[in-house]
């Protein structure tokens, strides 16, 4: 058995690993940015190592230092959590290749998986189909076309190299084809660098449900119970629970055997997850993620498998705890993702800050998973998931009942969270009834009387001045308000001139600022650079895209506000940009 784990991660999956770690007398190493000196996970591990830095990149995506850290320390384990390091090949066998143990699949299962065109065919291989369609790149339109006539509109063109849904786009009739693959293809090279596409039939109400499986190096590979995961806004996971409703016990049994050959198939170890579409009785292979997942709670709840403990002992060279046949499934789990995103008017806007008060929910089959205690604070230089709140209950209506009465109790200030959106989400009657579908949120869920939570009380923060800004997202205008720290309250924000000066068209969607504007073009809201769109001396148009921001975990266009010659770039991609930064000055 490991003795000493080092987990390189941060949040609520660094606490949750600590505490199975400290439940099975293995010592526990954290790490930790400057801005996590005094975190959660940091206070409960043994021993804790700084990383230096502030963004990700510094810190925990610092492979040397944490290479570095290890060998101090003298861990004999890495437990790497979610995101971050945890499905990073190099990472993985700069580990094992120091004679450490990484706790996670071997680093060639990750490469098989981490591809959506190699995972397809992989499962297609072991025998287990993805959405009907073609395996081979789209060469023109007439392919989408001749498709769609063969197998019946709509169908989806997919980015071989995409994710997310991200280069997805639905044709519902051979006349829209040709400019959808256009659109398709400009956007994967766009976004990853790469413009294959394929195509596939269209699933137009899908669930989006997951297998959890586990195995071990003794040959035992066995799948747990599934997860429904279809309450997603943009791709991100609201609200996930198990067994899914409505699943018939023969569907399961198919699922999970699926899930296990695709998992034997790449010579799979460790706990990993298989994730399919589900419609109309059929089930189809969708991709694999090679790594723990925020939601594995809701699975141990159903099952009384402690899925970290687990992975550490299969990482230990121990077999599996429990058999194929052994696992029995007991009531309903749900687990809501507590987010510091304000849900207000359907917003979701990113709400950093300090926790003044943090008092979570107890009682029978009521679970919290955070990283945050109160006094702590969000970054916006990290993940925004302050924890996840999962209830157990013997059949679905009191697992809803208690998951509503866990968020009413819950007691956060400081920050918004989305628990609002949260409430309104399980009070549906749609959800009640399980006939919502990954597009539900989205598409009928009507968020506009939803407003953030308890006052967020903000007292020792610098007072704010509220800006309203036009923001391109997507291709889309909004027009949103921030509220920036008064010290910077004279900066002019791309699209939108000073507020004063700015007319406002009714119902948003500005025009962009007021030409006479300094010049220096600003973001409107914390984030990362992704790109820079100019170079010192280019002249630009008023309106011109300069760079984009990678935030509210979209892509968002920022646009100089006037005509002129680029005359200084202030920022490169990569870096992090509060709300209020000039990142280009033209004259
Ligand atoms: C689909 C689909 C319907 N039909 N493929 C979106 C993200 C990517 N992982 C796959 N996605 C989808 N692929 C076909 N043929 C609907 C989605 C989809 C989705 C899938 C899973 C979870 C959430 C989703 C939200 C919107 C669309």
């Amino acid at each position: 058995m490991l003795k000493k784990i080092l987990i390189a991660n941060r949040g609520e999956i660094a606490v949750r690993v600590i505490r199975a770690c400290q439940e099975m007398g293995i010592a526990t190493v954290a790490v930790y940015s400057d801005l996590d000196r005094d975190a959660l996970h940091v206070r409960l591990a043994d021993e804790a190592y700084a990383l230096g830095g502030t963004a990700a990149s510094e810190s925990y995506l610092n492979t040397e230092v944490i290479l570095d850290i290890i060998e101090r320390s003298g861990a004999d384990g890495v437990h790497p959590g979610y995101g971050f390091f945890s499905e990073n090949t190099d990472f993985a066998r700069a580990i094992t290749e120091r004679g450490v143990t990484f706790i996670g699949p071997p680093p060639g299962a990750i490469e098989v998986m981490g591809d959506k065109v190699s995972s397809r065919i992989a499962a297609q291989a072991a025998g287990v189909s993805g959405v009907p369609g073609t395996t081979e790149f789209l060469n023109d339109a007439s392919e989408v076309i001749a498709f769609g006539e063969e197998f019946g509109w709509p169908i989806a063109i997919k980015a071989a190299y995409g994710g997310g849904g991200r280069g997805m786009r639905v044709v519902r009739s051979a006349a829209e084809a040709a400019e959808a693959f256009d659109s398709a293809r400009s956007e994967a090279l766009k976004g990853f660098g790469r413009d294959e596409c394929y195509v596939e039939r269209y699933l137009t109400w899908p669930r989006h449900i997951e297998m959890q499986i586990i195995a071990d190096t003794h040959g035992n590979c066995v799948w747990v119970a599934e997860r429904d995961c279809s309450a997603q806004r943009r791709h991100q996971k609201l609200i996930e629970e198990s067994p899914a409703p409505s699943f018939p016990a023969e569907i399961r049994q198919a699922m999970g055997e699926a899930a296990v050959k695709v998992a034997k198939a790449c010579g799979y170890v460790n706990a990993g997850t298989v994730e399919f579409l589900y419609q109309d009785g059929e089930f189809y292979f969708l991709e694999m993620n090679t790594r723990l997942q925020v939601e594995h709670p809701v699975t141990e709840m159903v099952s009384g498998i402690d899925l970290v403990a687990e992975q550490i002992r299969v990482a230990s060279g121990l077999p599996l705890s429990f058999t194929q046949d052994s696992i029995t499934l007991s009531g309903h789990a749900i687990e809501v993702r507590i987010n510091a995103e304000n849900p207000a008017e359907g917003k979701f806007l990113p709400s950093p800050g300090d926790i003044s008060t943090l008092v979570p929910p107890a009682g029978f089959g009521t679970r919290w998973d955070g990283g945050y205690e109160s006094g702590d604070t969000v970054s916006q230089y990290y993940d925004n998931l302050v924890g996840k709140l999962i209830c157990w209950g013997e059949d679905r209506p009191t697992a809803i009942a208690r998951t509503l009465r866990a968020l009413r109790e819950f007691r956060i200030e400081g920050i918004a969270t989305t628990i609002p959106a949260d409430i309104a989400i399980l009070e549906h009657p749609d959800f009640a009834g399980a006939t919502h579908s990954t597009k539900w949120v989205e598409d009928t869920l009507d968020l506009t009387g939803v407003t953030a939570g308890p006052a967020v009380s903000d007292a020792d923060a610098e007072p704010k001045v509220q800006r309203d800004v036009d923001v391109e997202v997507n291709g889309k205008r909004f027009s949103v308000k921030v509220f920036v720290p008064q010290s910077q309250a004279g900066a002019v924000v791309a699209g939108a001139g000073p507020a004063a000066a700015k007319p406002r068209r009714s119902g948003g969607g500005g025009t962009a600022g007021a030409a006479g504007g300094s010049g220096a073009v600003t973001v409107p809201m914390q984030g990362t650079i992704v790109k820079i769109l100019v170079e010192i001396g280019q002249s630009v148009e008023a309106g011109a895209t300069v760079c984009v921001l990678e935030a509210m975990k979209m892509e968002n266009n920022i646009a100089a506000e006037k005509a002129g010659t680029v005359k200084e770039i202030k920022v490169a991609a990569g870096d992090s940009v509060g709300a209020g930064d000039v990142v280009v000055v033209i004259e």
